[in-house]
């Protein structure tokens, strides 16, 4: 049996550094914490140093660590999250989901889908995951658009058998209606990256997680 190149569910942390300008610190928290999944999320730029110290401690934990939006960027780490958006400005770029796919061969590539039509577009353009939301209405992401709630997350992961990632505004509570919407990964910023104790927090999100998911 081949061994899979990555593995697409749990807690998957932001480090966002418009929340977190200690990125470091806090990534040190949360992989103590048993997280394996992280994106960067830097809206101001990846500073390409802040991108290697990163790596330096994902690597040996055998954390996959996401770049949101920046596909250069991506390219030195182990995959690219990309919004609708994004994918738009990478086609007028010329970067097409063919090219896009080809050029993260090996690396993970997730997009941000609302509706279930842009989940099984992302499917047939070759995206590995899907991040849908906002589950509930949050702060983080001004522009995030109204909660979609339990019934719009069943929908996307009914629509595609692809690993989806619940997103937004998502609490400790929400974890046993999102496992049962067929969430494979619930994605946090506030509730970690606020969290008096963050590696803590993470170690109650990994083992309640694994609980619902059980
Ligand atoms: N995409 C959709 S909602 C969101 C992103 C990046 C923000 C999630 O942050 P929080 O603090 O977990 O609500
Ligand atoms: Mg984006």
């Amino acid at each position: 049996m081949t061994r899979p190149l990555f593995v697409l569910e749990g807690v998957y942390a932001l480090v966002d550094t418009a929340v977190t300008p200690d990125a470091e610190r806090f990534l040190d928290a949360i992989l103590a914490g048993g997280v394996r999944l992280i994106q960067l999320r830097a809206k101001q730029g990846v500073e390409r140093a802040l991108l290697r110290a990163l790596l330096a401690r994902t690597r040996p934990a055998g954390a996959l660590l996401i770049v949101n939006d920046d596909l250069d960027a991506a390219l030195e780490a182990d995959g690219l999250h990309a919004g609708q958006e994004d994918l738009e400005a990478l086609r007028r770029r010329g970067i097409d989901a063919a090219a896009l796919r080809a050029t993260l061969a090996g690396k993970v590539l997730g997009v941000s889908c609302g509706l279930p039509g842009e989940a099984l577009r992302a499917l047939a353009e070759g995206a590995d995951y899907v991040g849908t939301g906002p589950f509930k209405t949050t702060a983080t992401k001004s522009d995030a658009g109204d909660a979609i709630g339990v019934a719009g997350l069943a929908a996307v992961c009914s629509a595609v058998p692809l690993p989806v990632a619940a997103i937004g505004g998502i609490d400790f509570g929400d974890l046993p209606e999102i496992a049962g919407a067929g969430a494979r990964m619930v994605a946090l910023v506030s509730a970690l990256a606020r969290a008096a104790d963050p590696e803590r927090r993470a170690r109650e999100f990994v083992a309640g997680w694994a609980r619902v998911r059980a």
